[in-house]
């Protein structure tokens, strides 16, 4: 019973949340060990997006979508497509990696309203969380 109304008032708070969620064009996030903030990114779909990625933590991370049909993505700053820490390059449709204390800047436009899943490519990062989703609204 103490459950299904902590359930309860759960969805009601996140339904809250995006409810009051607009689109935004012009954004930062702060990615952190581990962590993005906001963790939930609502973008309009046909419109560029630019994306300040401030890595506020004291170690490397990216800021990754696998799969998502974007169109004029550019990227800017300190790790732009390339990783320090080695690993897999696998091809992302939307990819910036920031190292410690710098700001890398994602520019695309999302062309299909959706929900996507963001993740820190960086091994062991998505396992301690470190996820978020950007959701694509139609206009
Ligand atoms: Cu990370």
């Amino acid at each position: 019973m103490y459950k299904t109304i902590l359930a309860a008032l759960l969805i009601l708070a996140l339904s809250a949340c995006v409810s009051e969620t607009r689109p935004a064009s012009d954004l930062t996030v702060e990615m952190n060990d581990f962590s993005y903030t906001p963790s939930s990114i609502t973008v309009a779909a046909g419109e560029l997006v630019e994306m300040k990625i401030k890595n506020i933590g004291q170690i490397e991370h990216d800021f990754v979508v696998e799969r998502i049909d974007v169109s004029s993505v550019s990227t800017e700053g300190s790790g732009v497509g390339e990783h320090h820490m080695g690993g897999n390059h696998e091809e992302y449709d939307l990819h910036v990696s920031t190292i410690a204390g710098e700001t890398s800047v994602l520019k695309f436009i999302p062309n299909a309203p959706g929900i996507y899943k963001i993740f820190c490519s960086v091994d062991g990062h998505e396992a301690a969380g470190m996820i978020g989703e950007l959701i694509v609204v139609s206009k």
